[in-house]
């Protein structure tokens, strides 16, 4: 039986989080090639206007970028590229022990299919990599977080298309060749779920381009778990000690109502929802309750014989996953709904909500925690929990984001109570570690970080860093470890 433990392990894991894609900017810079990240949502039409009027895919999104000033595309990011020397001394002087980051898999190969990376893109992140050793900063690398090369949509349909494991696999293996010697942690897909919630920006598969859009996004799926099992298996033989994790979005869901419906709609909204993904990343195999959603939806997977064994042998690690909100689940379609993350959630009478209309459920944390634990009994890590609020740069040049530290000491303080419940929780990273661009929504205003970045929706401002109340107060937290909050 385990050691009874109320505080937090000595070697916590305390950190943020960022992605490539929504910090970095310098899309176009040094060899970096299109990612799906960099263009909007409709762009078919835009390569279709392209060809139509015989001009590059890059004049046309010029043009609709200047037509539309609202949607500050993410592309620009916070130019992390350029800066990145001094937000991650930033991060370091808050004591942080991880920073998330992840890498631009078109910085080193520009349309995804190079057979040698690009030397600019691989020297960019040396020097990413050396200036955390720097700091003692342990690095966590999301190795494809909604950034996919946009080539290997519109040459190959994405990742409904196993040739996508190989190009995949190579891009991985750069990484453990070139970084493997930093890098403990790896997170081979960020929010692997987004087949069924993100869908262009995590497979590239598009409405446009199928006649059984369902079954792409399985199909798509499918090879992403290959992918994530055959680079577990690479890494394994490189880097024995460094570990693997797979990461999903969490949309943890209590019943809407005593009713036994709503109850059994909970335990199918979590399979379909969360369960599916993870059970095979961390399992090794098909749940139970895939043969009937297959039949349901006219599905039929396109497997190799191997499959199952590659699946089965080289399983995750751990399991990374992001949380910012819950939902209820419902057997009547018509009950109130609110936003959510990627997706619309069920509105929950007893929760409050964010700005963007998230509900915020610090115990649904430690329920989450426990959830998880007992289903699978492997070391847990939280990658993305905060809330995005409109934070106003006050006269005295400071931001008073005290909204932001309650959200994060009230979750905190669930953690704190899931470790004493017997889970395995090995780290924290909040979202963000900066101020970044929105990965829903596009929109520099819905800021999540510890430190502002002085810069607005349409792209105006100095880039100015400056450190929040929330700041000082994480610092504490951290230094704490976990004790003052
Ligand atoms: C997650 C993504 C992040 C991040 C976060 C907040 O789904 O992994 O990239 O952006 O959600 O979402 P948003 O930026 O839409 O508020």
């Amino acid at each position: 039986m385990k050691n009874y433990q109320n505080t937090f392990p000595e070697n916590f894991l305390w950190g943020a989080a960022t992605a490539a894609c929504q910090i970095e900017g310098a899309y176009d810079l040094d060899g970096k090639g299109l990612s799906v990240a960099d263009v909007a949502m409709r762009f078919t039409k835009d390569v279709a206007r392209a060809e139509r009027k015989n001009i590059s895919l890059e004049q046309v999104l010029q043009a609709k970028e200047s037509r539309d000033s609202k949607k500050y595309p993410k592309r620009h990011g916070i130019d992390f590229y350029h800066h990145f020397k001094e937000d991650i001394r930033l991060c370091a002087e808050m004591g942080m022990k991880v920073f998330r980051f992840s890498i631009s898999w078109t910085r080193l190969f520009p349309t995804g299919i190079e057979e040698i990376p690009n030397p600019k893109g691989v020297q960019f992140y040396h020097e990413v990599f050396e200036e955390l050793a720097k700091y003692n900063l342990e690095p966590l690398v999301t190795i494809n977080h909604f950034d996919m090369p946009l080539h290997l949509v519109l040459e190959y349909g994405g990742w409904k298309n196993r040739e996508l494991i190989a190009f995949y696999r190579r891009y991985a293996n750069t990484l453990f060749d070139e970084f493997g010697q930093y890098v403990n942690y790896w997170i081979a897909f960020n929010e692997i779920n987004g087949a069924k919630f993100n869908v262009f920006f995590s497979t590239g598969t598009l409405r446009e381009n199928t006649d059984n859009y369902g079954e792409d996004c399985y199909q798509a799926a499918h090879h992403q778990f290959l992918a994530s099992s055959l680079i577990k298996k690479d890494l394994q033989s490189k880097y024995p000690k460094a570990k693997l994790g797979c990461m999903v979005a969490k949309f943890t869901s209590y019943p809407a109502t005593a009713e036994p419906e709503n109850a059994m709609q909970m335990i199918l909204d979590e399979q379909l929802n969360n369960f599916y993904f993870t059970d095979v990343l961390v399992r090794g195999e098909y749940p139970y309750y895939a043969s009937k959603l297959f039949h349901d939806n006219g599905i039929q997977l396109k497997m190799e014989e191997e499959d199952v064994e590659i699946l089965k042998t080289y399983t995750v690690d751990f399991l990374a996953f992001s949380y910012y909100m819950s939902s209820v689940s419902s057997y009547d379609e018509t009950i109130e709904k609110t936003a959510g993350n990627l997706t619309e959630m069920n509105k929950n009478p007893y929760l409050k909500s964010s700005e963007w209309g998230w509900q915020i459920d610090p115990i649904g944390l430690r329920y989450t925690l426990n959830q998880l634990y007992e289903r699978y009994q492997i070391p847990l890590f939280i990658v993305e929990n905060g809330i995005g609020a409109d934070d106003c740069l006050t006269e005295d040049g400071k931001v008073h984001d005290t909204y932001r530290i309650d959200y994060l000491r009230q979750h905190i303080q669930q953690m704190k109570l899931a470790i004493e419940d017997g889970v395995d929780l090995i780290g924290y990273t909040t979202w963000s570690a900066i101020d970044l661009v929105s990965s829903g929504t596009s929109e520099m205003s819905k800021r999540y970080g510890f430190i502002y970045v002085e810069q607005d929706d349409n792209g105006n401002g100095s880039l100015k860093r400056i450190a929040k109340d929330s700041y000082y107060w994480y610092k504490n937290v951290i230094f704490s470890n976990g004790e003052d909050i």
